[in-house]
């Protein structure tokens, strides 16, 4: 047995490890880095991850689509892990475009505008020629909130995936079917706070291309235990580093050539983390 694994008690176990990541959400209380009580492998933490979204999913929540992290070097960096991770969304995260989000919900949330991808086909996960374009019928501009349940928003890789990629809410903006849209390779990606500019940057900083954002969770879902279904969103990534998310503030994101998205903090609530 690996020296390292022999925690006493049960919180080497996954399902401990699970509830506690819940409760640190449903309570929006920071703990600590999983990684400083116990050892944990990439593919133990993908197994916490799918244990802690079955709790949303036992409350009656259901999973919406998948989403991808550090697919740009802005987020790589401003994290200091630079390995593509899948984390799944649920309808529970969704915030309607437009819509109010409460941040005494979150511990410490972030803002970070991203390009949204809906699934018009379910994916093989077993496929792998190249071009999987069929697979896409829809591209969106949207907005995640990140909020990681450790404490002071850091992590290691395994952390951060058993904390599910630190996923807590999305706004998607208009659809606009893939032949409409055009090549989204390219695009100028604005991200205002209370109508100014916080961070600028570009679609192509999602791993060069946001369309690579399809391949990738292809291929990280196989890898990892994910399905991809017919009318899942996915989210390809950050275009441009996180910003903190006060009360209050009124959030939009631009994608040149897709419109705007955005959503309103209420009044109120603090960080706790
Ligand atoms: C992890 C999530 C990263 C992205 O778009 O790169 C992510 C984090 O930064 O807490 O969602
Ligand atoms: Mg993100």
């Amino acid at each position: 047995m690996n020296a390292a694994k022999a925690v006493t008690g049960d919180t080497s176990s996954l399902t401990t490890l699970a509830s506690r990541l819940d409760d640190a959400q449903s309570t929006a209380t920071a703990i600590p880095q999983l990684t400083s009580i116990t050892s944990l492998t990439l593919e133990e933490a993908y197994t916490v991850q799918h244990l802690l979204v079955g709790h949303r999913v036992a409350r009656g929540d259901r999973v919406s689509g998948v989403k991808l992290g550090f697919t740009s070097r802005a987020k790589a960096r401003q994290m200091g892990v630079d390995d593509v991770i899948i984390g799944s969304i649920t309808r529970g995260m969704e915030v309607p475009d437009g819509g109010q989000t409460d941040s005494a919900a979150y511990i410490h949330p972030r803002i970070e505008p991203e390009v949204a991808w809906l699934l018009g086909q379910d994916v093989d996960a077993d496929e792998e020629s190249p071009d999987i374009g069929w697979a896409v019928e829809a591209v969106a501009p949207a907005l995640e909130i990140i909020d990681s349940r450790y404490r002071d928003f850091r992590f290691t890789l395994e952390d951060v995936v058993a904390d599910n990629t630190s996923a807590a809410g999305y706004v998607i903006g208009p659809w606009q079917p893939v032949a409409v849209a055009g090549d989204v390779g390219n695009r100028g990606v604005g991200l205002e706070i209370d109508g100014r500019i916080v961070q600028t940057g570009s679609t192509a900083a999602i791993l060069g291309h946001p369309y690579r954002a399809v391949a990738a969770a292809r291929r990280m879902a196989k890898t990892h235990g994910f399905t991809l279904r017919a009318g899942m969103v996915l989210l390809a990534g950050a275009a441009t580093a996180a910003v903190p998310l006060a009360a209050g503030v009124r959030v939009q994101s631009t994608v040149s050539g897709l419109g705007c998205v955005g959503l309103q903090v209420a009044p109120g609530g603090g960080d706790h983390g």
